[in-house]
């Protein structure tokens, strides 16, 4: 079955008591019993929901899974993974990362004993440098947040085969309809759902999606028992916003790769970082690895002056400023102040990332509109 048709139709049956095409909103805690153990499949919400495991199926088939299994939120999908680890176990991360991937690994895991290795992932030596004999997992970010490089999936996931490493691929920026990391060897995709998936940014949650029987198990496992579930309402609305998620992301990419160019021709802004243009480092390696570019970029202007940057996105009007991404409006962020705040200014420099740093998620607006704010924003 092609994407479009998945998007629409995979995990979702007409419901088994009324025949509704839309799955009900299951909004209950609790199943009768006919007796102590005979039920219908279903015990507890926090176990087990009908929307949710519609949800579930959903997102596996979206991902090319066997496995999908959601989480009330992107960092407590991130959150499950890692209690999969014991204290002594080493991760090597990619160093350009969500600022919330980072605070949860450096300030919830380091602390009870996990051991990070954060690397410049676009350096396949420097990951092969990092991995010792305690080295347990590889976590990818790709394209990265906020810089957009681009990682190679299907290089990193072969060394943790060789050493019997896992491996898992933060796909929010992607979305399944650009990129598939687990058809290119990964263990684990991960998605916050609240992005692209959702897309209408009435929602936070987050997912997990495996081939592997006794990793699906073990994350179900924690799922329930740490019990960071979504609620079935919220299930609904991402069912709802995947039917729309490829024409969704066409309009992203049209629009993203045209504000790119654009941007990359104003005699006012310097660096532009969008994997579609031929002078991103990463852009070969985009062509294969994605099937289009995606809805993200990052610029920064002329001068790397902080007020300019500032009085840019105070000017603003259709692009809003706040934080997250992936929705249908768009969106402009400030990484050093908004979602990477809690990577210290230092560690941020290293990486490349500038306090100047403008971040455009860019909507499904008329293309034309969105260029005209940024040209009377700019200046
Ligand atoms: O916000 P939450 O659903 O918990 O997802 C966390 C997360 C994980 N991974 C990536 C790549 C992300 O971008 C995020 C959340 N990011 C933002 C809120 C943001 O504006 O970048």
């Amino acid at each position: 079955m092609k994407f479009g048709t998945k998007a629409i139709h995979a995990g979702v049956e007409p419901d088994p008591t009324t025949g509704a095409i839309m799955t009900p909103i299951y909004q209950t805690s609790t199943y009768v019993q006919e007796s102590p153990g005979k039920h219908k499949g279903y015990e507890y919400s926090r176990t087990h929901n009908p929307t949710r495991t519609a949800l579930q199926n959903a997102l596996a088939a979206l991902e090319n899974g066997k496995h999908g299994i959601c989480y009330a939120s992107g960092l407590a999908a991130t959150d499950a993974v890692l209690k999969l680890f014991r204290p002594g176990d080493e991760i090597i991360a990619t160093n350009d990362i969500y600022g919330g991937s980072y605070r949860i690994m450096k300030r919830i895991f380091e602390p009870f004993g996990l051991v990070f290795h954060f690397v410049n992932m676009t350096d396949i030596n420097e990951v092969k440098s990092a991995i010792s004999d305690k080295t347990k997992l590889i976590w990818m970010e790709t394209p990265t947040n906020p810089l957009l490089r681009l990682i190679d999936i299907e290089q990193i996931t072969a060394i943790c085969r060789e050493k019997g490493i896992q491996s898992v691929v933060d796909n929010t920026f992607a979305s399944p309809y650009l990129q598939n990391p687990l058809d290119l060897g990964a263990d684990i995709v991960m998605h916050s759902v609240t992005k692209y998936l959702g897309g209408h940014s009435d929602t936070v949650m987050g997912a997990l999606m495996t081939n592997n029987d006794e990793l699906a198990k073990q994350l179900a496992f924690i799922q329930n028992a740490s019990g960071a579930v979504p609620g079935p309402q919220d299930c609904f609305l991402v069912l709802r916003g995947i039917k729309t998620l490829h024409i969704r992301m066409q309009r992203h990419c049209e629009n993203a790769f045209k504000v790119a160019h654009w941007l990359e021709t104003h005699p006012k802004v310097g660096k532009v970082y969008y994997p579609g243009l031929a002078s991103h480092p990463g852009h070969d390696l985009a062509r294969r690895q994605m099937r289009d570019f995606g809805g993200m970029l990052s610029f920064e202007l002329k001068g790397d002056i902080y007020e300019d940057a500032v009085k840019t996105m105070e000017r603003l009007n259709v692009f809003s400023l706040g934080e997250s991404l992936g929705g249908v409006e768009s969106l402009c962020t400030h990484p050093a102040s908004m979602t990477h705040a809690s990577i210290p200014k230092e560690e941020r420099e290293k990486v490349g990332l500038k306090d100047t740093l403008i971040r455009l998620s860019v909507g499904i607006e008329d293309v034309e509109d969105l260029i005209e704010d940024l040209a009377q924003a700019i200046g």
